[in-house]
C-alpha cells in the first residue's frame, strides 16, 4: 500500500507506515483471505496469492504467529510469477480476536486481526443465550476491539423487548442493536460503525444471519448464505474468514459460525465489572466468594443485587481462563521473549537498546 488516501481508507495508518519503513525491500499489504497455507493479500500494486516465507514459518511456533485475515503484512512480489508473493513479516497487531481451536484444549486461533469494532451476533430465536454472550464479550474486550452486540432476525421475533433488555443487562454499557437482514431493521445504525479507515468483524454461531446481514449492508449478494436446519441450527455456510474492502472505505470481515468458543483469552474484569467491583469490598483480597467471612459478593447475592447464576458463570469462566493457558497479553509477552532470545532475553535486549541510546 502506498501513501494514497485510498489506502488510509482501508485502515493503513501512521503506526503501520512507520513499522513498514524498516522493511524497504518489501511492499505492504493486507490479508483478505486465508486458505490453509495460502493467503490472498491486497497491495497497492494489486492482489497477490502469497505464502509465508521459510524464515517466518520457522520462527512461528503457534498458529497465532502466522498471518490471519485482517493482518497488515510485508510481502515480496515474486519476480518470476505474476500475482504471487511471499509474506516475510506481520506488522504488530493493534487487536486480535482469539479463540480456542475447536475440539482442542490448546492452540489459540486468530479469528480476525486489526479489528476496530467486533459485532457479536446472536439471533433472537433459539440461538439466544446470555451465557454465550458473556463469553463473547469477555473475549472481545480482551481482543482490543470494541464489542457491539447485534441481535439478529428481529422479523422472526415480534416480542423482543424482554430479550433485548436481558442482553443489555448482560452487556453492561455495550451498545445493543436489534437487526434483521431480511427487513433491514437496524442496518442504518450498524453502518455508523463502518467508516473509512475502520475494520469491523461479524462473529457468532452458524445460522444467526451474519452473511445475510452483510449482504444487506453491502446492497449485494456478496456472501453465500444457507437456510438453517429444522432444529434452527446453521449449516456452516460460510467456511472461511474473508475481508471485504468497501467501495466507500472501511473493511468488513465475515467469519464462519463457531461451534465452540473457548476462554483461551478473556477479559473477565470488563465483562463482570459489577462482580469485580463488589469484590473490592470483600474482607480478603483473595476471597473466592464461597464461605469466607466478610464476602461482599455473597452478601450482594443475598440482597438480590446479583444473581447466583451470574456469579456461578463468572467462577466457571474464571477457572477456564486460569487453566486453559495464556491470555493474549501473556501470549504477546511470550512472543517478545522468544524474539529477543538471541540477545539473552528481553531484559538484555532492553539494556542493549538503552546502552545504544546513551549519549
Ligand atoms: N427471517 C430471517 N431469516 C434470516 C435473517 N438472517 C438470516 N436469515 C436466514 O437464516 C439462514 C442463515 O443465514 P446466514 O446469513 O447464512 O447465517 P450465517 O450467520 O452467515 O451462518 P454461517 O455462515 O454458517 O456462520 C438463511 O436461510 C437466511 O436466509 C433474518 O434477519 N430474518
Ligand atoms: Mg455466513
Amino acid at each position: 500500500m502506498n501513501e494514497s488516501n485510498e489506502h488510509a481508507r482501508w485502515g493503513w495508518t501512521d503506526r503501520y507506515r512507520e513499522e513498514a519503513a524498516a522493511f524497504p525491500e518489501w511492499i505492504p499489504g493486507r490479508v483478505t483471505l486465508q486458505h490453509r497455507n495460502l493467503y490472498r493479500v491486497i497491495t497497492g500494486q494489486g492482489e497477490l496469492t502469497a505464502q509465508v516465507s521459510g524464515k517466518l514459518r520457522h520462527l512461528s511456533a503457534a498458529s497465532w504467529e502466522f498471518p490471519a485475515v485482517g493482518d497488515f503484512v510485508m510481502v515480496d512480489k515474486a519476480d518470476d510469477r505474476e500475482g504471487y508473493g511471499t509474506i516475510h513479516h506481520i506488522l504488530t497487531r493493534k487487536s486480535a480476536f482469539v479463540r480456542k481451536a475447536a475440539g482442542k484444549t490448546e492452540g489459540a486461533q486468530i479469528v480476525a486481526a486489526n479489528v476496530d469494532t467486533v459485532f457479536l451476533c446472536m439471533a433472537l430465536t433459539r440461538d439466544f443465550n446470555l451465557k454465550r454472550l458473556e463469553r463473547y464479550l469477555a473475549i472481545a474486550w480482551d481482543s482490543g476491539a470494541v464489542p457491539v452486540v447485534i441481535l439478529t432476525k428481529s422479523d422472526l421475533c415480534p416480542e423482543r423487548a424482554a430479550q433485548t433488555a436481558a442482553a443489555e443487562r448482560t452487556a453492561m454499557g455495550v451498545d445493543v442493536v436489534v437487526s434483521s437482514g431480511v427487513s433491514g431493521d437496524g442496518c442504518e445504525e450498524i453502518l455508523q460503525w463502518i467508516q473509512p479507515g475502520k475494520t469491523v468483524a461479524f462473529i457468532g454461531s452458524s445460522g444467526v444471519g451474519k452473511s445475510t446481514l452483510i449482504n444487506r449492508l453491502l446492497g449485494q449478494e456478496r456472501m453465500e448464505t444457507l437456510p438453517v436446519d429444522k432444529d434452527g441450527k446453521g449449516r456452516h455456510s460460510t467456511t472461511r474468514r474473508e475481508l471485504v474492502m468497501l467501495p466507500g472505505g472501511g473493511a468488513l470481515i465475515d467469519t464462519p459460525g463457531m461451534r465452540e468458543i473457548g476462554m483461551e483469552c478473556g477479559d473477565l474484569s470488563t465483562t463482570f465489572a459489577d462482580i469485580e467491583e463488589l469484590a473490592l469490598a470483600c474482607r480478603f483480597n483473595d476471597c473466592r466468594h464461597e464461605q469466607e467471612p466478610g464476602c461482599r459478593v455473597r452478601e450482594a447475592v443475598g440482597e438480590g443485587l446479583l444473581s447466583e447464576e451470574r456469579l456461578q458463570n463468572y467462577k466457571k469462566l474464571q477457572q477456564e481462563v486460569a487453566y486453559q493457558g495464556l491470555n493474549s497479553r501473556q501470549i504477546e509477552n511470550e512472543k517478545i521473549g522468544r524474539m529477543f532470545a538471541e540477545f539473552g532475553g528481553i531484559k538484555n535486549a532492553r539494556d542493549f537498546v538503552k546502552g545504544k541510546n546513551r549519549p
